[in-house]
């Protein structure tokens, strides 16, 4: 009887040692475990034995079940192991792979026209200044020298929200503000932002878009400085061989005023020119509005409409390509545009 259990354990051992998959482990829990297994069969020859040697017998069978267990529990986990680093190595990972596409948003094109304007003028001394789009009457126009009966309101059709709000008809009002906030001292400001009017929309209109006021108050300030400024805008945004042309224009607000195009060379090689902004010295109303005395100082002002710069630095023919959210069209600007 205890060479069948020596026996038995010898060869569970090796047998198990041999397992080489985990249902080779399981076959042999069955073979010697289970409740016909060979561990069982052994315990079945235990009432064949003299009484006094069943206790000891009982004893060393389940010493050798549990020495069969842990056998059996020890290789399923070495195999399990060896499963598992088997699979890492394989999953290693491929770092030649191509990588996954990240999708990359970019400055919308106009506001990266308004970034580079700013900062060539915040270069040159500017201060960026803003104000709100919801505007009151009195700054809008008023204070742009428009009584409320000029006839001259005619030129900017506006969205009024009420008797004395409206959405502002240009970033003039902006000028109106940062006036009355300097008190009278001298001031070199641009200020960027969104402009409504009730046009209705076509190629080179849009009921909203954006203009780019600059507005200069000092002494002796000439309309040679307006000039300068000008014509260094224009060649920062087109290129050095650019030129600028004023022509007598008329703003309310301004006196003399100008309109001014800028160079552009034609297809077949002659030189042509585009309208891109309204300008002028300061009108003596409004600086006396504002709080300077005119004797005293003098100013220039400009409003650009961003649009129009756009249109012509990237070759676009419809303004309302910059509104339609086109991702087609908003993805050629990425990095910085093409020019
Ligand atoms: C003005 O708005 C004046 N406030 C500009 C100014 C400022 C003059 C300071 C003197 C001193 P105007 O209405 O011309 O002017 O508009 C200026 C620019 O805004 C135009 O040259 C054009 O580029 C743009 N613009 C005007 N209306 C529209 C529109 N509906 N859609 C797109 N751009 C427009």
């Amino acid at each position: 009887m205890k060479d069948a259990l020596k026996t038995l354990e010898k060869e569970s051992q090796a047998a198990i040692d041999q397992a080489k998959t985990l249902e080779d482990v399981e076959t042999l829990r069955l073979r010697y475990l289970s409740k016909k297994g060979q561990v069982s069969q052994l315990m079945t020859q235990l009432r064949d034995l003299p009484a006094e040697d069943r206790p000891a017998f009982g004893q060393a069978v389940n010493t050798l079940k549990m020495a069969i267990e842990k056998a059996l529990y020890d290789q399923k986990q070495a195999l399990e192991n060896e499963a598992l680093l088997a699979r890492l190595d394989q999953e290693k990972i491929d770092v030649t792979l191509p990588g996954y596409r990240f999708y990359q948003g970019a400055i919308h094109p106009l506001n990266q026209v308004i970034e580079d304007v700013e900062d060539l003028f915040v270069g040159l001394g500017y201060e960026v200044a803003e104000g709100p789009e919801l505007e009151n009457d009195h700054y809008n126009f008023e204070m742009m020298n428009l009584d409320k009966d000029h006839p001259a309101r005619a030129m900017q059709d506006t969205f009024y929200t009420d008797e004395t709000m409206l959405l502002r008809t240009h970033t003039s009002p902006v000028q109106a503000r940062a006036m009355l906030a300097k008190s009278g001292q001298p001031l070199k400001i641009i200020c960027p932002g969104k402009t409504y009017r009730r046009d209705d929309d076509d190629p080179t209109h849009s009921h909203q878009f954006m203009q780019i006021e600059g507005l200069v108050i000092d002494r002796h300030v000439t309309f040679g400085h307006l000039k300068d400024a000008l014509l260094t805008m224009a060649r920062h945004l087109f290129g050095p061989d650019r030129d600028i042309r004023l022509r007598p224009s008329y703003f309310p607000f301004t006196e003399p005023s100008v309109e001014v195009d800028v160079s552009y060379v034609k297809k077949d090689g002659s030189t042509g020119y585009i309208e891109i902004l309204g300008a002028g010295r300061v009108h003596p109303n409004v600086l006396r509005m504002g709080g300077y005395d005119p004797a005293t100082f003098q100013g220039f002002a400009f409003g650009v409409g961003v649009e129009r710069i756009a249109m012509l630095k990237y070759h676009i023919d419809d303004i309302r390509h910059f509104y339609t959210h086109d991702l087609r069209f908003l993805n050629q600007f990425k990095g910085g545009g093409q020019s």
